[in-house]
């Protein structure tokens, strides 16, 4: 499914939460571009504070929602994030997402040329990437910034994450927490990072394998015949209240 801010995130949220809750065998692609495009550039849920639009037109006040965190929130399985025009990166995100099974969710941070154009530039441009772009790989430490000298440490008395250097103040690679996607609070701890404090993460937050809607729907219908038996369609059709006309 290839849905937008505006579509998955407003117009549909509402599909969109249950969907996820539920675990429904889907891939979802929501592309981000923060700007209802088609509609010509009004505001959307995702769009920052202060952006001016014909619905907006002296700066939108309400605080943006941030997707990852939205699709953890509602329970989700899958959660993952990556970027348009970075291919390398996005191909091996997609099919992970294709090959779970159950709802999985990628937010994928897209321009828009004509609305919102360079409002991803901080984390594309060469110059600027490195500092605030975080990619996760599995069992990796968190580590980003030119030669991967910075790094994220869990800060165990204010339990947040906090921006280190290696070989600053006696930090060590043993200091930078490592990447466990099985993790669902260092998912909603990664899927808040923005910049320009912090990196941003991208590649995949959560995955955690649990039974899709569908087979448990099915496997429900299995052990209701096996005790009930198969019913007569037309025999349940004419139960109860039903009415022979002559
Ligand atoms: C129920 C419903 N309401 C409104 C619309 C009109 N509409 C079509 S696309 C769109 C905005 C889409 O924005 P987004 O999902 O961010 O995608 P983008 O165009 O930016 O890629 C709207 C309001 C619609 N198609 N369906």
């Amino acid at each position: 499914m290839v849905t937008g801010d505006g579509d998955g995130l407003s117009i549909g949220g509402n599909h969109m939460l249950h969907v996820l809750r539920r675990n429904v065998d889907l891939q979802i692609l929501l592309f981000n571009n923060e700007i209802y495009g088609l509609t010509k550039g009004q505001y959307s849920p995702t769009s920052q504070v202060g952006t001016r639009s014909p619905s907006t037109p002296d700066g939108s006040v309400d605080l943006p929602l941030r997707p990852c965190t939205f699709a953890l929130g509602a329970g989700a399985r899958f959660v993952a994030r990556t970027i348009d025009t970075e291919a390398k990166h996005m191909t091996p995100v997609l099919k992970r997402a294709h090959a779970h099974k159950g709802a999985s969710f990628v937010e994928i941070y897209q321009n828009c040329p004509v609305y919102n154009d360079g409002i991803f530039d901080y984390i594309k441009d060469k110059k600027s990437a490195e500092d605030s772009r975080l990619v996760l790989a599995h069992g990796e430490p968190l580590l980003f910034g030119v030669d991967q000298q910075k790094g994220l440490r869990l800060n165990t008395s204010t339990l947040q994450l906090e921006v280190v250097t290696l070989g600053e103040a006696g930090v060590t690679l043993d200091d930078i927490m490592v990447h466990d996607e099985t993790n669902l609070v260092l998912a909603q701890m990664l899927a808040a990072l923005s910049t320009p404090d912090f990196p941003e993460a991208v590649g995949v937050l959560y995955c955690k394998q649990e039974v899709s809607y569908e087979n448990s729907v099915y496997e429900q219908i299995k052990t209701v015949r096996a005790k009930k038996g198969v019913a007569d369609f037309n025999e349940v059709l004419r139960r109860g209240h039903t009415w022979t006309v002559s």
